[in-house]
């Protein structure tokens, strides 16, 4: 198989065999985020696919999410980073209900990259967890991720609930189920500060950098 199909095959079997290697020959000339979002995403998007005709089931997605993982951590050492620091804080959570954090994961090691200060609260975080931290931690901006349809409603509730504790610091909100369109009408009605929808991980990044200059 050709370099860019075996990289997407180990994502879709689920297995590391030879992947470190693989990666190593792709880095010869691509870009870590290259590979992640060409060869990686699109066994991520045929492990979707395969799940969606239940030729896959929970457990074999999951490997292939170690995979996908794996393959971010060891990327991750040769992606470019900035020596600017502290351009702002960042808060990100996968919203209440969702256990998908591949996206968001990429997210903070992209804003962290480039000079982000970045608390990331995990999964399944409930908007009074969210409070409690902005309270906490003081961020300049709030990165809401969620991957399920129903994500996007807890986003809804989530900025409902901010709105009640008197926040209204921009939120950056992105994932698979999520669109410009959901976020400018139905997120932002419930909201009084800023809520911008960023499709990737470097899209977020370009927002919250203009956001932060
Ligand atoms: Co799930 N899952 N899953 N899953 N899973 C999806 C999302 C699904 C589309 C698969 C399908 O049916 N085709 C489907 C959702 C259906 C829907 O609601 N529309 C689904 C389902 C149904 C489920 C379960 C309900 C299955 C079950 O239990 N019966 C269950 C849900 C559990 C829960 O959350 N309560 C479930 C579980 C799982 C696993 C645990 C097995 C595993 C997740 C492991 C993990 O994350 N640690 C998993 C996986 C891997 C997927 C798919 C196959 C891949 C997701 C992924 O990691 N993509 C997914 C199908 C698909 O997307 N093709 C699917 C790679 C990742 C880099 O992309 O997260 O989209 P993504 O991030 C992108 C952008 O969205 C964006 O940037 C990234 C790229 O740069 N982005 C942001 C994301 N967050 C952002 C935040 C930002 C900015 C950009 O700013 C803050």
């Amino acid at each position: 198989l050709p370099l860019s199909d075996r990289l997407a095959r180990y994502v879709i079997d689920g297995t590391k065999e030879g992947l470190i290697a693989d990666l190593d020959e792709a880095l010869q000339s691509y870009k870590p985020l290259e590979i992640i979002n060409g060869p990686l995403m699109a066994g991520m998007t045929e492990v979707g696919r395969l799940f969606n005709n239940n030729e896959l089931i929970v457990a074999e997605v999951l490997q292939s999410a170690e995979v996908m993982k794996a393959a971010v951590a060891y990327l991750e050492q040769y992606m470019e980073k900035s020596d600017t620091y502290a351009k702002g804080r960042l808060l990100l959570a996968t919203v209440k209900g969702d256990v998908h954090d591949i996206g968001k994961n990429l997210v903070e090691i992209i804003m962290a990259n480039n000079g982000f200060d970045v608390v990331n609260l995990g999964i399944k975080v409930a908007p009074e967890q969210l409070i409690q931290a902005i309270r906490e931690h003081q961020p300049d901006m709030v990165g809401l991720s969620g991957l399920l349809v129903k994500s996007a409603q807890q986003m809804v509730v989530t900025a409902e609930d901010f709105r009640h504790a008197g926040i209204d610091l921009p939120i950056l909100v992105g994932g698979a189920a999520l669109t410009k369109k959901f976020t400018l009408t139905k997120i932002a009605d419930k909201y009084d500060g800023p809520v911008l929808y960023a499709k990737d991980a470097m899209e977020g990044l370009d927002i919250a950098n203009q956001l932060m200059s």
